[in-house]
C-alpha cells in the first residue's frame, strides 16, 4: 500500500498545549508521525510518495474562507500584535448564552471576528487545547495535500491508499478549528471524491473521539454519510456532540450514525462496533470509504479510556477492507507514541490482507518496556 507522507508536519512543532487552563506537555506533537513513518519503512511493504499541491478550491469547498484567511494569518497577528506567547490560544470564545434572546439577525451582526488575536482565536476556535504555531498553517495545508494525493491514488486504481496526515482533522467544522485540528481532511477528501465521481461516499470513523466536524460539514447531506465509534461524550471531549440520537436533518435525515461506547471499551465491544458501523457504510452505494484512522483507542493512550491492542486493528484493517470497497486511510488520532507505529503497521497491513508479525524483541518497533 502506499502512503503519502510530508515532511512538512514537523513545522507544526507543537510541545505545549493547555489542559483546564493549565500548561501540559503537548499531545499531538510530531513525534508521533515520524514514529509511523518509521514503522512503515522498516516494514518494507509501503511505498512513500510525497504529496503533490492541490490549491485551496479543495479546501473552500467544505471550510469557510474566513476560516483560512484567519489560520493563513494568525501568526504573524501574534507577532504583529506584540503578544511574546509560544502558542496561540483564545482567551474568549462567543458562548451561544452571550448572545441569548438576540434575533438570528442580530447574532450574526455581533457575533463578528475582532481584531485582537486571543478574540479572533476564540472566534474561530472550539477549545483551548489547539495550540497554534509559526508553521501551523503551512503544515495544515500540506495535510490537506497528503489527503487529497491519497484520494489521487485510490480514484486512479489503487484498492486502498494511507495519508499520514499530520496535524489531523475530524474536529474542524466548516467555520471552526479545534481538538489539535485546522482543516478538515477526510471531510475535503470525501468531497472531492464526490464531485470528481458522482457517487456517495461514506466516512468511517475509528478515533477515539467524536469527527464533530465531519459530522457538521455533511449533517445535511444525502452524498455522504458519516459513521463513527467513539467515547461517549458525556465522559469525553468534544463533549457536545456525538449522541446516539444525533441523525442528520433535511437530507441527510438517517445519513448521521453515532456509536458512542463507555469507559474500558474491549476488543470484543469494539468489533462488534465496527460490524454495526460497516453494515451502515455498505447500506449506501457506491465504491470508496474513507476512513478517519486514530490509535488514541488504545489501551495505553494517555487521553483515551479504551482497551484495545495491536491485534485488533489487524482485525478491523482487514474487516474494513473485506468490504470490497476502496479506501482512502487518513490518520487522524493516536498519542501513545511508543506504540503508534506498530498499530499503524498492524491495521494497514490488515487492509491488504497481510499477516502482522510484531517486530521481534520491542513489540513497539523500537526502544524498550513501555510505562503504563
Ligand atoms: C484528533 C484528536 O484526537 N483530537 C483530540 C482532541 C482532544 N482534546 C482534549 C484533550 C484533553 C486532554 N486531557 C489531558 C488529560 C491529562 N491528564
Ligand atoms: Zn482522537
Amino acid at each position: 500500500m502506499q502512503v503519502v507522507y510530508s515532511p512538512a508536519h514537523l513545522a507544526h512543532d507543537i510541545t505545549l498545549e493547555t489542559f483546564m487552563g493549565l500548561p501540559i506537555p503537548a499531545n499531538e506533537v510530531a513525534e508521533r508521525a515520524e514514529k509511523i513513518r518509521q514503522a512503515l519503512e522498516a516494514d518494507g511493504g509501503f511505498p512513500f510518495v510525497e504529496p503533490t499541491e492541490h490549491g485551496e478550491a479543495p479546501i473552500t469547498a467544505v471550510h469557510d474562507p474566513g476560516l483560512v484567511r484567519f489560520l493563513e494569518a494568525a501568526w504573524s497577528e501574534v507577532r504583529r500584535q506584540g503578544l511574546q506567547r509560544p502558542f496561540l490560544s483564545a482567551d474568549t470564545y462567543p458562548n451561544r448564552q452571550m448572545f441569548e434572546g438576540m434575533s438570528p439577525d442580530a447574532v450574526a451582526r455581533l457575533a463578528r471576528e475582532p481584531e485582537h488575536a486571543a478574540g479572533r482565536a476564540g472566534f474561530w476556535g472550539l477549545d483551548s487545547a489547539a495550540p497554534l504555531v509559526a508553521g501551523t498553517y503551512i503544515a495544515a495545508r500540506a495535510a490537506v495535500d497528503v489527503a487529497l494525493t491519497t484520494v489521487d491514488l485510490v480514484l486512479g486504481g489503487a484498492t486502498s491508499a494511507y495519508g499520514l496526515c499530520r496535524p489531523p482533522g475530524h474536529h474542524a467544522a466548516r467555520s471552526m478549528y479545534g481538538g489539535y485540528c485546522f482543516f478538515n481532511n477526510a471531510a475535503i477528501a470525501a468531497e472531492t471524491i464526490v464531485r470528481a465521481t458522482g457517487e456517495r461516499v461514506a466516512i468511517l470513523d475509528v478515533d477515539y473521539h467524536h469527527g464533530n466536524g465531519s459530522q457538521q460539514i455533511f449533517w445535511r447531506r444525502a452524498d455522504v454519510r458519516y459513521v463513527s465509534i467513539h467515547a461517549d461524550p458525556d465522559r469525553a471531549y468534544p463533549y457536545f456532540l456525538g449522541r446516539a440520537d444525533e441523525v442528520g436533518e433535511g437530507d441527510g435525515t438517517g445519513e448521521n450514525l453515532n456509536i458512542p461506547l463507555g469507559a474500558g471499551a474491549t476488543n470484543d465491544d469494539y468489533v462488534a462496533a465496527v460490524e454495526r458501523a460497516l453494515e451502515a457504510v455498505l447500506a449506501v452505494p457506491g465504491s470508496v470509504i474513507v476512513v478517519s484512522l486514530g490509535f488514541d483507542t488504545y489501551g495505553l493512550d494517555p487521553i483515551g479510556d479504551f482497551a484495545l491492542t495491536t491485534d485488533v486493528y489487524h482485525e478491523i484493517g482487514r474487516r474494513t477492507a473485506a468490504t470490497g470497497r476502496r479506501l482512502v486511510i487518513l490518520q487522524e488520532g493516536g498519542y501513545h507514541r511508543p506504540s503508534l507505529g506498530e498499530n499503524a503497521r498492524a491495521w494497514l497491513r490488515g487492509a491488504e490482507g497481510r499477516a502482522f508479525d510484531p517486530l521481534p524483541a520491542t513489540g513497539f518497533g523500537e526502544g524498550g518496556a513501555v510505562a503504563g
